[in-house]
C-alpha cells in the first residue's frame, strides 16, 4: 500500500532560477541537488516547512528527457505526484493486477539511491504517479 505523499514533482526548464523562486518566495530550503542521467534530470529537492512534505523540482539535461517533452507540449508545472512505498515491485505488481500499466518492468533508480517506477498517466485519470521505495527500505 501507499505510505504517505513523497513530494510533488514540477516541471522548471531553469533549475536554479526556479530554486530562488521557491526559496524567496515560499521560504522553503533547497535540502538535496542531484543529476540523474538515466532519467535525464537535474534535480532539487525542496523542504515545505519542519514537517511539511517536498516539493521535486526537475529540469531536462537533454531534449530526450521527459521533462523536456513534457515543458514543449504543456509548458511548466506539475509534471508528477509520487507516493512513498515499503516494496516498489509488490506496489507495482498489485497495481498491475488492478489493470493499470506500468511504465517499467523492472524499478529503476531515483532520488537519492530509491527504487522508483510509474503509473502511466492516462491509467491515473491524467496524473503520472511515480511510486518512490526509499533507500534502505
Ligand atoms: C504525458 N502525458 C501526461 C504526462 N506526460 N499527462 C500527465 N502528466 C504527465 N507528466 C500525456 C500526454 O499529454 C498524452 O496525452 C499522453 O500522456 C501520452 O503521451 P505520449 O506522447 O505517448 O507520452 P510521452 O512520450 O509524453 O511520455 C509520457 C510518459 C513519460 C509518462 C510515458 O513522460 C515517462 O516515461 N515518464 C516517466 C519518467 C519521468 O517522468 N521522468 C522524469 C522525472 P494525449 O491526451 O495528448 O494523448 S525523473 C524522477 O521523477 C526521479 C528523478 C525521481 O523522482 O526520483
Amino acid at each position: 500500500g501507499l505510505l504517505r505523499i513523497d513530494h510533488v514533482g514540477i516541471a522548471v526548464a531553469d533549475l536554479d532560477e526556479a530554486i530562488d523562486f521557491y526559496e524567496r518566495t515560499f521560504g522553503m530550503r533547497c535540502v538535496h541537488r542531484e543529476t540523474n542521467d538515466e532519467q535525464q534530470v537535474r534535480e532539487a529537492m525542496l523542504a515545505v516547512g519542519p514537517e511539511g512534505g517536498v516539493v521535486q523540482l526537475l529540469a531536462p539535461t537533454g531534449p530526450g528527457s521527459a521533462i523536456a517533452k513534457f515543458l514543449d507540449r504543456s509548458g511548466p508545472g506539475v509534471q508528477q505526484v509520487a507516493y512513498t512505498v515499503r516494496d516498489v515491485t509488490a506496489a507495482a505488481a498489485a497495481l498491475r493486477e488492478r489493470g493499470l500499466r506500468l511504465l517499467y518492468d523492472e524499478p529503476r533508480r531515483g532520488t537519492g539511491g530509491s527504487l522508483i517506477n510509474f503509473v502511466h498517466p492516462k491509467d491515473a485519470g491524467g496524473v503520472l504517479i511515480e511510486l518512490v521505495q526509499p533507500a534502505g527500505a
